[in-house]
């Protein structure tokens, strides 16, 4: 008798999005993948890796602009406001500042990751006990409702780590126009976005002497092939990055090593050597630029720290 071998039942493409999102950036010319994928556990640690490189001066640049402006952004922020953290990390970000304003009686983070929320509310609570911590696990570009509680306060978003620049500037101007909406009137919203700056110090941030960012972008393909049953050949793709001048951004690729075939979903797709596959932008704004992107989106700037190189800013901005 012959045993029928056991397959695996086919993946039902259209209720997930992660297999639909790669078959169809695969499919397209040129490839592309989005960088919200980068983000699984092991992509995580790697960009909290990242963080951390002599190369990568955003982190520590944006956290020294918080601490050493904390107080006067604090004195711009009202009594009894909700503090709402777009992407909230580890928290380290927005503690500078609930520290530093003693009158931020709420924090609500707002994360995909309802895990990762739990914990870091926790720990929170813990650290200061005057704050009354109200997690969101949503997906923060789509709208959502704050809860009950922080939205009767005046809130004050806050949106750091230049995550703004890894959309298209549409992107971002739909992002800010609808954080405007879910923040109420008079909100104020702090954001921190990366500055433009000389193109050897830009592409040393993305091409760190030790590979890790190159690592975080390969584990895009590493994710595809555990999550999604697919077969990349990580050595034969290497990890490149440049700064388009003209479009003010950062490009990241990855690009095939050789001419080679590459099977997810029960699909083939072919690649030439040098092929590639575009997996993020990172823009970069001037002071003006980033001015006009917000206050095309319902914004204005009221205040906006920069550190003593000119690398990184943070706009303190209002409702128009
Ligand atoms: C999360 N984001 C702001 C990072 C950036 O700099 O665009 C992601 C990153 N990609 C490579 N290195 C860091």
């Amino acid at each position: 008798m012959t045993v029928p071998a056991l397959r695996p039942a086919p993946r039902d493409i259209s209720s997930d999005p992660f297999m639909a999102d790669v078959l169809a950036g695969l499919s397209g010319n040129p490839k592309r993948l989005l960088p919200k994928y980068f983000y699984d556990e092991a992509g995580s640690q790697l960009f909290e890796e990242i963080t951390r490189l002599p190369e990568y001066y955003l982190t520590r640049t944006e956290l020294k602009i918080l601490r050493d402006n904390a107080p006067a952004i604090a004195a711009l922020i009202p009594r009894d406001s909700a503090l709402v953290e777009l992407g909230a990390g580890s928290a380290t970000k927005a503690k500078i500042m609930l520290e530093a304003a003693p009158q931020i009686s709420a924090y609500v983070p707002v994360d995909i990751s309802a895990e990762f929320l739990g914990s870091e509310a926790a720990k929170l609570e813990r650290d200061i006990p005057r704050v009354a911590v109200y997690p969101v696990a949503t997906d923060f570009t789509k709208p959502f409702e704050l809860p009950a509680a922080p939205r009767r306060r005046p809130c004050v978003g806050f949106f750091p780590g230049s995550t703004s620049g890894n959309f298209e500037p549409h992107e971002a101007s739909e992002l800010l126009r609808l954080a405007s909406g879910i923040l109420g009137h008079d909100a104020l919203f702090i954001v921190g976005a990366d500055l433009a700056k000389d193109a050897s110090t830009l592409h040393a941030a993305y091409n760190d002497a030790a590979g890790v960012t190159a690592k975080f972008n390969l584990n895009l393909l590493a994710r595809i092939n555990r999550e999604l049953d697919a077969d990349f050949d990580l050595a034969a793709f290497e990890h490149h990055a440049c700064y388009n001048r003209e479009r003010g951004r950062i490009e990241v690729y990855l690009a095939s090593r050789k001419r080679q075939k590459v099977h997810v979903g029960g699909k083939t797709f072919d690649f030439r050597a040098g092929e590639t596959i575009h997996t993020e932008n990172s823009y970069k704004f001037t002071v003006k630029s980033f001015s006009a992107l917000a206050r095309g989106a319902g914004w204005v700037p009221v205040a906006v720290y920069t550190d003593s190189n000119e690398h990184f800013a943070v706009y303190v901005l209002k409702q128009k």
